[in-house]
């Protein structure tokens, strides 16, 4: 179970509960409106034992009516608080505690044979990320979030100046980024996906808050572990940004893919590499016109992984 299933399920619950409660009350008044009505041009032939605003319960059949409606509606709300309390704490902890920090607090080892570790750290105006994945770190300088499906990820968020917040709202989850401090989360991406400027900075930081977005891409749990072994996660996002894989694609493509890379490298050389940083500079600031050069930007970062 995930962040963003809790959520939705408590989400469900109170929607069904308020509904059913809502018809209850609905009915009731429908109920004594019309056994209440005029009848025979008489007005409020029953006075005596209609129902009036600020009456107390007194309770019928010897308080069990009173005591039956008191104790019903307790034992619904306390369980709703107790079962709500309980999801959240598991929202806060994560699979085997991993919620509050990876690696350092893992309290139940069995329930997390494997996992994520990523580092979060924000500056004006991008997030860079840090994967520890199985004793392998790849520092990622590329603006884009690459994880397995199916693999909690634990968050560690902190921040190089002011205060920014790192959130998906796809998967439900947020953490603060503040200098000098460590905030902890978790999420879980259940299947494949890429999710355009999927991770978002949730904290109004400055000028260039709007713009502190970067894209989510989610791959099968394979093919992570080949494009992170050979420290290629940048490249695997260009690949899959540029349609040249996509996030079905499965490792023996991707090692095609980073082959055939490879040989392009070394026949065209210099010509491509120059172009493409260019580009990137221009992606960067001064040509604002080049709007609709920005796929050419993306090819730019992808060689520039291919380099490092
Ligand atoms: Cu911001």
């Amino acid at each position: 179970m995930t962040q963003a299933d809790v959520f939705e399920l408590i989400f469900q619950v109170f929607l069904g509960l308020g509904t059913l409660v809502g018809i209850v009350v609905v009915l009731y008044i429908m109920y004594n409106a019309y056994a209440y009505k005029d009848e025979d041009g008489v007005a409020d032939p029953k006075a005596d034992s209609r129902p009036t605003v600020g009456e107390l319960p007194v309770g019928g059949k010897g308080g069990k009516k009173l005591f039956l409606s008191f104790g019903l509606s307790a034992i619904i709300v306390l369980s709703l608080i107790i079962w709500t309390y309980g999801m959240l704490l598991f929202v806060e902890q994560g699979p085997g505690g991993i919620g509050q920090g990876g690696d350092v607090q893992v309290q139940n080892q069995e329930e997390v044979d494997e996992y994520v570790d990523l580092q979060v750290y924000a500056s004006a105006f991008s997030f860079s990320y840090n994967h520890e994945y199985q004793g392998n770190t790849v520092e990622n300088e590329f603006d884009q979030l690459v994880v397995p499906a199916d693999v909690p990820v634990s968050v560690n968020a902190t921040s190089r100046d002011v205060w920014h917040t790192f959130g998906i709202s796809e998967f439900r989850v947020k953490a603060d980024a503040i200098p000098g401090e460590n905030s902890h989360t978790w999420f879980e991406a259940e299947e494949p996906g890429y999710y355009d400027t999927g991770v978002q900075c949730y904290e109004l930081c400055g000028r260039g808050h709007s713009g502190m977005n970067h894209d989510l891409i989610v791959v099968s749990e394979d093919l992570y572990t080949t494009a992170i072994e050979s420290q290629a996660t940048g490249d695997l996002f260009g690949a899959i940004q540029n349609g040249d894989l996509s996030v079905d694609s499965t490792p023996a493509e991707f090692e095609e893919y980073m082959a055939a890379q490879e040989s392009d490298d070394g026949g065209n050389g210099d010509g491509t590499d120059g172009g493409n940083n260019e580009s990137t500079s221009d992606g960067g600031n001064t040509d604002g016109s080049n709007g609709n050069e920005s796929t050419t930007d993306d090819g730019g970062n992808n060689e520039s992984g291919g380099d490092n």
